[in-house]
């Protein structure tokens, strides 16, 4: 494995955990469909994330929640374009969360340096879309898509399915011309999993990633948290932090979050029994 990954206009070190802060740019209740008052919202909430030490952001313009209804290109471009624009020069590099080749080709050409993609850059077009860039890809595992996936996944061997499509993935961009220090992959948590291969699958994440690309995980405040916790998404942070630190003390490169201070702690004072403290 490379000891950096080619992130756009940065090159990361790999050799802590890094993080990756959450910025939703979806409708709701607050914004009510005032696009500037959310657009502003969201820039404040992530320059917050930096502040709080995010190595990373995420930026998303279609909740891909279990259930949720896709958005045209147009209402996606109107969400996330500002917000990038907007923190372009925030200091760390800047993500998108998006399935949509068009989308993809207007946030690279906009300066975004990484894609990342739940779809595993399946969609027709997404290949010739990012091939031509220097922004890293993350390649998920997404059994189904979002509107239908919860509906009773099935698997023989869930770690060895994912592995294998994560592997299969990686190769399709690799033989379209990307180079391996882009790469990033993902098992995808909560996308067409039950609770028990969500666990299965973090238990055995070296296994399912593999060593050859670095990794991404996301399991903050979801479902499978709330499973085992028996809380809601707002009071799920003890149990995202111990995921996410579970994920780490596996060897996973970045761990995409909604509380970012938090994690960082954790992550700290793990690193701290490891590693010791400088006197
Ligand atoms: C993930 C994601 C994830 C990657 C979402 C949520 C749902 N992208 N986008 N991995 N989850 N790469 O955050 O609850 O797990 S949206």
């Amino acid at each position: 494995m490379h000891s950096t990954l080619q992130c756009g206009r940065f090159q990361l070190s790999l050799e802590r955990p890094l993080v990756m802060g959450i910025v939703n740019v979806t409708p709701d209740s607050f914004s009510d469909g005032n696009s500037h008052f959310q657009t502003e919202q969201a820039i404040a909430h992530a320059l917050g994330l930096v502040e709080a030490g995010a190595d990373l952001l995420d930026i998303g313009g279609e909740s891909t929640r279990p259930g949720a209804q896709s958005v045209s290109v147009d209402e996606e471009l109107r969400r996330v374009l500002p917000v990038l624009q907007g923190l372009l020069h925030c200091g760390v590099p800047i993500s998108i969360d998006t399935c949509k080749p068009e989308v993809m080709r207007a946030v690279l050409q906009a300066g975004a340096d990484m894609i990342n993609d739940i779809a595993g850059f399946t969609a027709a077009g997404a290949l010739d879309a990012v091939r031509d860039s220097d922004s890293a890809l993350c390649l998920m595992h997404m059994r189904g898509e979002p509107r239908t996936m919860q509906q009773d996944p099935v698997y023989a061997d869930v770690v060895a399915e994912v592995r294998d499509y994560l592997a299969a993935g990686a190769a399709r961009l690799r033989e379209s011309g990307v180079a391996a220090n882009r790469i990033v992959l993902d098992p995808g948590f909560g996308f067409g999993k039950t609770v028990a291969h969500n666990y299965a699958l973090l238990r055995e994440l070296p296994q399912v990633v593999g060593t050859t690309y670095p990794s991404l995980i996301g399991v903050s405040r979801k479902s499978m948290i709330g499973a085992v916790t028996g809380r809601p998404a707002s009071r799920r942070l003890g149990g995202s932090v111990a995921a996410a630190l579970a994920a780490a003390v596996r060897g996973a490169h970045i761990l995409r979050v909604h509380d970012v201070a938090d994690t960082i702690d954790a992550l700290r004072v793990w690193s701290a029994v490891e590693q010791g403290v400088r006197a």
